[in-house]
Formats: structure tokens, C-alpha cells, sequence
């Protein structure tokens, strides 16, 4: 597909029309490699909910513009619809371009491409988790919530010490989206940071003490895997099953209600054929529904990692209402308030997630509509600007980038017992 360069803008009403005249599902299945394109589209409001609502792959969004890949067919009904792309670049070229060479990809297969050997593979990451466990036997529990469509376990550490008295307690998730390795790093900083520190940190020691910390590092380890096989990033973003469901809409609250979704599967932002119908959100949610005790769902607050943008975001995703019959204006606030206050203390933004773009399906409405779990959606560094690269910041942003979220991840700990 080839495209002239051109600046242009889009109206709402060519993004209305797209959206309701060429659904995603409507789409035969043409993102065979070599053909997406990136594209920069200007867009804002009520725009860029229709834009998602087209199923195209939203990168990220900086000010008003809005970098998306398109396949040629979402491509040309964005062009009969009037709007107006600047094309940016062909997405595999783009991918190539920032992967090194592989002189034998069986030999790279699953490790993370040279220069960024300090991310952690699904092995190894294992590995670390294996190891904090045996070095902290008196304050982690390793286990798993269940198994991926391709069987790997997915991991869940429990951090807790001192008394058995009943605790608050917390829960941190990461990597929902393949190719989103920075979470993991993140959820990995957690469980370091709380079982090095134990003892010797005082506000660490005294969380660890006084909470139960779930962390569950990677939702989506075959993702993660198939985004590095070869040793070269694939630009990967749903999870293995068929053509990839996107986990991120695969939530049981208000699914696919909104046009914040796809029912294509060839979509990056596919839904899936039902709730929960991905092996991965079903064990998550399995996990979440078994910490009701005596009736009271245990886990209070809750940050999902995803990159990037630097967002802290609440929920809900599916409407622009701010209050809706599962969300009373006080609660609203207190969203509004923490978020707030975790977005000082790292420097992101702070906003509800519609602000965004609409998205249904997704975990922060479900944690909330379904648990009453304080949720927040974390979008890490890059702010902007990075398009796919903005998923591939190097290896040397991994400690600066999670260290800057420990006071965040602090007030989620001090707001679960609040
Ligand atoms: O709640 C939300 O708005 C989630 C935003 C998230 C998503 O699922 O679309 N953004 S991401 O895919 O770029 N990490
Ligand atoms: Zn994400």
C-alpha cells in the first residue's frame, strides 16, 4: 500500500460516518504483513472515540493527534470517509528498521533482541519469581491464577507478613498487552521492592505488614513471547488464541457495549467472542472472585500497567459520563481524588478513561462495576511521540521508569486500607 505524505485533518462527521458505515467487522481480513501502515490522523473528542471505534490499532495520542496502524482496507474507508492521514510509515518497515539483524532467529527465538537483554523473558522472569520466593519464604507465596491458551501458568505472588489478622489488601497486573515488556518490568520492581525492602525499608515493612500485595506480573506471557520470537519484535498487542483476542476488552462489565471494541478478530482491538472467553481474563477474574470472603471482595485498590502515554487513568472507559448508575458522584470524586494524587507524585496525567477514547470490556470497569475495587489504569513512559517505538523505549528506561511509580504504588497500598 503506498500512500502520498500529506497533513491533513479530520472532521467529526467523517469519522462518524466511518465508524458507522464500515465497522471493523466488516472488514475481510487483509493486515497480511508488509502492508499496514502507520498514520498520523488529527483528532480530538468525540472524534477519537469514533476513531477507535473504526478497530484500528491506536499506538498512542499526543495533543490531538492520534498515531494508528491501519490495514489497507481500514486504510481506504478512512480515505472514503474523508479523513485525512499522514502516513508515517509502513508498519513492518518500521519494525524492521529498529530491530537489529538475527543471523540465526532459531537462535534468538524467545529472547528479547540485543540491547534489551535486561527485559525479562516468560523463563526467566519465572526464574526471579522462583528465587524471591525461596529467598523470602516468610513473606511470598508463588503461585499461578490458571493457564494461557498456549499453557503457560501465569504467575501470582502474594507479599505478606507479620500477623494473620485480616488485611486489606491490593492487587497490581501487568502485561495484558504483549508487547507492552515495560509493565513487567514494573510488576517485577514491585515484588523486588517489597521483599528486598522488607525489614530494613520502613514503608515497606510496614505495607508488607500490614497488607496483602497481589502481584500478577504477566496476564499475557504468550503474547509477550510471540512479540520477541526470533529474537525481533513483532509489534504484538492481544493475546494467542486464533487471530488474538485483546484482553483488554474481554472484561465481563459492559462488554462490547460502546463501539469501544471490535468484532473482527483480525482487529487489534478484537473483543473476542464473549466475555471472558480468553483463558487469561477468566483466571484473573477467577482469582478476583475468590478473594470474596463472607461476602467482601477483599482487594480494595488496583493498578493495571499498561504503556504508554503517562496517563493514570479511572474508570469508566465505556461512557464520558462521569457518574452512571455504578458510579455515585462521591465515588467519582474519590477516583478523581487519588488519581489525582498518584498523577503528582510520577508526573503523568490524570484523567477518566473515556478522556482517552472509549473503550468497553476492559478491566478497570469490570474491577469497579463488578467489585467495587478501586481500579486505575497506568499508561507508563513514553509520554508520546514514540509511535511503535514508543512500546520499545530500551532497556536503560527500567529502573528510572518504575522507580517513578513507588509513591503511586504506595497511595494504592495506603487507599486499600482507607
Ligand atoms: O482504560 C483504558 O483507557 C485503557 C487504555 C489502553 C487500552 O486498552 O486501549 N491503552 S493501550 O492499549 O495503549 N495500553
Ligand atoms: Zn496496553
Amino acid at each position: 500500500m503506498r500512500m502520498t505524505r500529506r497533513t491533513l485533518s479530520v472532521t467529526a462527521g467523517a469519522l462518524l460516518l466511518l465508524a458507522t458505515a464500515a465497522p471493523a467487522g466488516a472488514q475481510a481480513p487483509t493486515d497480511t504483513a508488509g502492508e499496514r501502515g502507520v498514520y498520523e490522523i488529527t483528532a480530538t473528542g468525540d472524534d477519537r472515540h469514533a476513531l477507535a471505534r473504526s478497530g484500528v490499532d491506536v499506538l498512542g495520542s499526543s495533543g490531538e493527534t492520534i498515531t494508528v496502524v491501519a490495514n489497507p482496507a481500514q486504510a481506504r474507508q478512512l480515505e472514503a470517509a474523508d479523513v485525512d492521514l499522514t502516513h508515517v510509515g509502513d508498519f513492518d518497515e518500521l519494525l524492521a528498521e529498529r530491530n537489529p539483524e538475527v543471523s540465526d532467529p532459531r537462535a534468538a527465538a524467545d529472547e528479547f533482541p540485543e540491547g534489551d537483554e535486561a527485559f525479562h523473558t516468560y523463563d526467566q522472569l519465572t526464574e526471579v519469581l522462583e528465587t524471591a520466593a525461596a529467598d523470602h519464604s516468610d513473606i511470598v507465596e508463588l503461585s499461578d491464577v490458571g493457564e494461557t491458551h498456549e499453557g503457560r501458568t501465569i504467575p501470582l505472588v502474594k507479599i505478606s507478613g507479620g500477623s494473620d489478622a485480616d488485611k486489606p489488601e491490593a492487587l497490581f497486573t501487568c502485561n495484558q498487552h504483549a508487547r507492552e515488556h515495560l509493565t513487567t518490568e514494573m510488576c517485577l520492581h514491585i515484588v523486588e521492592r517489597f521483599t528486598d525492602g522488607y525489614g530494613t525499608d520502613e514503608t515497606v515493612t510496614e505495607f508488607v505488614d500490614s497488607r496483602e500485595i497481589w502481584v500478577i506480573p504477566t496476564v499475557n506471557p504468550d503474547g509477550a513471547t510471540y512479540d520477541i520470537s526470533g529474537g525481533q519484535y513483532q509489534g504484538w498487542r492481544k493475546n494467542r488464541q486464533h487471530q488474538g483476542t485483546d484482553l483488554n476488552r474481554n472484561w465481563g462489565y459492559e462488554w462490547g457495549c460502546c463501539g469501544g471494541s471490535s468484532g473482527s478478530p483480525t482487529s487489534d482491538t478484537y473483543r473476542g467472542t464473549e466475555a471472558f472467553s480468553a483463558p487469561e481474563t477468566t483466571a484473573v477474574k477467577n482469582f478476583v472472585d475468590s478473594r470474596v470472603v463472607d461476602g467482601e471482595q477483599q482487594i480494595k485498590t488496583h493498578i493495571d500497567f499498561h504503556t504508554y502515554g503517562e496517563l493514570v487513568l479511572w474508570p469508566f472507559g465505556h461512557t464520558t459520563d462521569e457518574t452512571t448508575e455504578d458510579m455515585t458522584e462521591e465515588q467519582a470524586q474519590r477516583f478523581q481524588q487519588v488519581g489525582t494524587e498518584m498523577a503528582e507524585t510520577n508526573g503523568y496525567t490524570p484523567q477518566q478513561s473515556s478522556d482517552l477514547y472509549i473503550t468497553d470490556g476492559d478491566i478497570n470497569g469490570w474491577m469497579w462495576g463488578e467489585h467495587n475495587i478501586l481500579s486505575f489504569t497506568f499508561e507508563m513512559y513514553p509520554g508520546s511521540g514514540g509511535g511503535l517505538d514508543g512500546f520499545y523505549p530500551g532497556a536503560e528506561h527500567i529502573e528510572p521508569e518504575t522507580q517513578r511509580n513507588d509513591e503511586a504504588v504506595d497511595i494504592a497500598l495506603r487507599e486499600a486500607g482507607a
